[in-house]
């Protein structure tokens, strides 16, 4: 029993990457609905397993009623009004986040994001992807097997693969986010806390996929400037 335990807590733990530990405010807002949309499951198991119970208790057979012919009925408005609105009310609930959500931190490819304001003082960082490594070039053009990031300041990733298909995920930060051959991907984060998190290929791309592991270094703005000026 106490084994079976340590593997679920492993299984959960998912090795070192923390999905729900966000620090920024793209990865706040995926945690925050998988934590609605958990709840709405909760309700709705909570709902179906009571009545699943309880009529299964009510109605069993005994000795008594064994014989007893059940009176037909064929409809009842108020039950059937309550069950065809309480599923749609649940799903309004999840639907209004999740679209506002999912528009408002969906990355654009370079040419969709032409003409769109971007912070003037945001940070450019050139993210190529091949396989299996990732490269970080960065404004001075320096390059890096790390991604390295100023704490609360606009971070804007042009995310570019040389050969097949990789996924761009820093769980902390938000992500998962493909990155395709042929296609810029602009994918713009602020961290809002400084620390090292894990990043990682979320896409298989081949036998050396799991090897496509990096850090995120989130720094004070001036231990970020000593680092780009470092050879
Ligand atoms: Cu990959």
């Amino acid at each position: 029993m106490k084994k079976a335990w340590v593997v679920l807590l492993l299984l959960l733990n998912g090795c070192q990457i923390r999905t729900l530990n966000p620090h920024s405010q793209v990865a706040e807002d995926q945690a925050m609905l998988i934590y609605l949309s958990f709840a709405i499951m909760i309700v709705v198991m909570a709902v179906v397993f009571i009545l699943l119970f309880r009529f299964a208790w009510k109605y069993k057979q005994t000795a008594k009623n064994k014989n007893d012919v059940p009176e037909e009925i064929n409809s009842n408005k108020r039950l059937e009004i309550t069950w065809t609105l309480f599923p749609v009310l649940l799903l309004a609930i999840l639907a209004v986040p999740t679209i506002l959500v999912t528009y408002q931190v969906s990355p654009k490819s370079t040419s969709e994001a032409e003409g769109e304001a971007t912070d003037e003082a945001a940070i450019h960082i050139q993210v190529t992807a091949e396989r299996f490594d990732w490269t970080f070039t960065y404004e001075n053009g320096r390059q890096s097997d790390r991604l390295v990031l100023p704490v609360n300041k606009q971070a804007v990733l042009h995310l570019q693969s040389e050969d097949v298909i990789h996924s761009f995920w820093v769980p902390e930060l938000g992500g998962k986010q493909d990155v395709i051959p042929g296609k810029e991907i602009l994918f713009k984060v602020t961290p809002e806390k400084t620390g090292t998190f894990l990043g990682k290929c979320a896409e298989f791309c081949g036998v050396n996929h799991s090897l496509m592991r990096f850090d995120t270094n989130v720094l004070q703005e001036q231990a970020y400037r000593t680092w780009l000026q470092e050879e």
